[in-house]
Formats: C-alpha cells, structure tokens, sequence
C-alpha cells in the first residue's frame, strides 16, 4: 500500500482549499473569491483500501509585505521540503503571469515529482484553449502528469487521488482511518467565523482580520458554548465589520453558527466580539498567539 504526504502549492485563488475540501469530503478548510485566505499549512486526510494519501493545503504564493505574510510563505517552504509529492495548482481560466513563473520555480528548485493541476476547467467555453497552457508548462518540467480538473464541479479530482496514490512511496499509514485532518476544532471553529467574514465584508478587510477562539466550552453532549475573538488593525475596520446596528456582525454569526453546528452535530452558542491590535501582522508575539507561526 502507498502512503505519504502531497502538497498543494499555487498562487492564492488557484482553488487549493477547494480541492483540499473536495477530496476529504468535508470542509477544512476556508474559501473565498479573496486572496490569501489560507494562512497556515493545514493538512486532510483520505484512506482508501489502496492507501493514505496526506494532503498539505499551503497559502497562495505571494510576496511577503508583512512578518505575517513572510510566515505565510515560511509555512509554503516548510510544505515543499516535508512532503513526497507535489501538486502545482493552476487557475487555467487566467493568464500566465510573473506569479506564475515564481510557483514553477519553487517546484523545480525543489526537484520533487510533481502533478501539475489545470484548475476551474468549468469556466472555459473552449477547451482547446488548455493546449497552449499544457504545452508551456510541459517545457519547463517533467510533470508526472498533467490533469485538467474542475475542483468546484468535483470533475476529474477522483484522478488526482488515484494518481497521488500510484506515485507515493510504499509505505503503512500513517493516521487512523477515521481521521480527517490535523486541524483542532478551536482552529476549525476559527476558521469557519473568518471565512464568514471575508464572505460577508468588502475588499479592504481580509488582509486585516484574524479570528481567535477564546473559549469551547461543551457545556452538555449536545451544546457548546464559544466565544471567538475577530481581530483588526483599526477602529474603522471595527466599524466595518460590526455594520450598521450590528447587522453585519450579526450575519457572520448566524452564517457561522450555522456551519459550527453542522460540523459538531449539534447546537452551539456563539459569541462573537470584535477587537483592535494596532499593526498585530507585524507582531511577532500576536502572530504566535494567533496560531500564525509559519511552520
Ligand atoms: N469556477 C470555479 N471556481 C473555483 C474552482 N475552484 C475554486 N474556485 C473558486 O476560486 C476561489 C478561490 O478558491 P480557494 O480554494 O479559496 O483558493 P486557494 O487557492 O485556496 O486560495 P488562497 O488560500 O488564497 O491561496 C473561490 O471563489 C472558489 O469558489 C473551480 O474549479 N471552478
Ligand atoms: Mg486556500
């Protein structure tokens, strides 16, 4: 039986944690139409009777403006260096860019077997069009295989698995079969609230929000009480994301809840509160604290 650890790299909004997702068959991990949503390396877990396949979701390769971006690319490193096989994933309904170029180079310096994946094949009329792109890539690598997929339609990702499986080393597995991810759910919980935010908010706040769970606390069997933590950098981003009479707050918790209890299998209260740390992407204590270590 062949087991190991895959990751996915790709520039942010390639569709990673969507296929990440997909695969596992429950959501892990957050997403959005924004950039950087994906912070940390978070890992999900399939085993099939042919073996165990450790996916490493990693968060889109970009260029590092704040200590908490260096670390987002830290954790991207930390991925390549620790795993057996490579997936490049590729937004083929976009052109190729200077960012492309750069993820390309980390998969060649990094001289591991790779699948190079043409993401989000829904969106183009013409198929065809994948010719040049398959062509360009096939130049600069010698991918193990090249497999347009559509990771939101859910086309082609049973392939992917099949061919992680047949190009990862032999080996025992390495979680227990009813294991999904590494992920506590603090950070689950977290994460969840986050990607509400981002849904629910405009473009000014993603890059300057981080959610914390403070407190999970199952009261019975059947009910847990939480209170997360939605931080900002300023007063006017507060303002933002509390909303007119709260309403906007209000959104993200019931949207939030609602997903919470699905993922428990029961009822929560969920407390939401929103707090200012002035400049906290750059402080490397705060970082720390927030589960952001980079690694
Ligand atoms: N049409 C289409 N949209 C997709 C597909 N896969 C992902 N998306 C969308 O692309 C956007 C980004 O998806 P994510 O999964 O968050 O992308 P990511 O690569 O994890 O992004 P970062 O975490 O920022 O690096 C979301 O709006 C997804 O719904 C696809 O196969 N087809
Ligand atoms: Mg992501």
């Amino acid at each position: 039986m062949n087991t190991g650890y895959v990751a996915f790299i790709g520039r942010p909004n390639a569709g990673k944690s969507t296929l990440l997702n997909r695969l596992v068959g429950q959501k892990i991990a957050a997403v959005s139409d924004k950039p950087q949503t994906t912070r940390f390396k978070i890992q999900g877990i399939i085993t099939r009777p042919e073996g165990q396949v450790v996916f490493v979701d990693t968060p889109g390769v970009h260029q590092p403006g704040y200590e908490l971006n260096r670390r987002m690319m830290a954790a991207v490193q930390d991925a390549l260096m620790g795993v057996d096989l490579l997936c490049l994933i590729r937004d083929a309904s976009v052109s190729t860019g200077n960012g492309d170029r750069f993820v390309l180079d980390l998969v060649k310096r990094s001289e591991k077997p790779a699948l190079l994946l043409l993401n989000k094949i829904d969106k183009l009329e013409d198929k065809s069009k994948l010719l040049p792109l398959i062509d360009w890539y096939r130049k600069e690598y010698e991918w193990r295989e090249v497999i347009p997929i559509s990771a939101l339609k859910e086309q082609m990702t049973d392939v992917v698995v099949e061919n992680c499986l047949r190009y990862l080393p032999e080996g025992e597995p390495i979680f227990s079969e009813d294991e999904l991810t590494d992920q506590t759910l603090r950070v689950l919980v977290s994460e969840i609230v986050r990607e509400k935010v981002l849904h629910v908010t405009g473009d000014e706040i993603p890059y300057v929000t981080a959610v914390v769970t403070e407190r999970y606390e199952e009261v019975r069997e059947d009910f847990a009480r939480i209170n997360c933590v939605i931080v900002v950098e300023r007063n006017t981003q507060k303002k933002i994301i509390i909303g007119k009479g709260a309403s906007r707050l209000k959104e993200i918790g019931i949207r939030a809840r609602r997903e919470i209890e699905a993922l428990l299998g029961h009822r929560c209260h969920l407390e939401l509160f929103v707090k200012v740390e002035e400049d906290w992407r750059n402080r490397e204590q705060l970082l720390d604290e927030y589960g952001l270590s980079g690694n």
